[in-house]
């Protein structure tokens, strides 16, 4: 049951990375390892991504509560996806500061 969950929740996050490759694949903010709701958690702060994140947001919102996006993107930061032993052992930046220095 454990690698049946690990394996859709690992096939869920490839398709999200690849969706978000697909929506806009010749931007230079478009990272293959990242997915649709990370992207708009890190360019929160204008549009078209102000919107995606609403309506992700809203999605979510049922399984996760609010902040979907922004709370996707500091996982992103902390290599949640990675291999455990590929993971950077520092921990999330939290402060806005941070947050704007790793945007790009
Ligand atoms: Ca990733």
């Amino acid at each position: 049951m454990k690698n049946l969950k690990h394996g859709l929740f690992q096939l869920f996050i490839a398709f999200d990375q690849l969706f978000n490759v697909l929506l806009s694949p010749f931007s230079l903010e478009t990272w293959a390892d990242e997915t649709i709701s990370s992207r708009s958690g890190r360019l929160i702060h204008r549009y078209p991504y102000k919107f995606y994140a609403a309506v992700i947001d809203l999605i979510f919102h049922p399984f996760q509560g609010p902040n979907h996006c922004v709370n996707a993107y500091k996982k992103e930061l902390t290599r949640y996806q990675f291999p455990p032993e590929m993971r950077d052992p520092a921990p999330a930046a939290d402060d806005d500061q941070a947050r704007q220095e790793r945007v790009f």
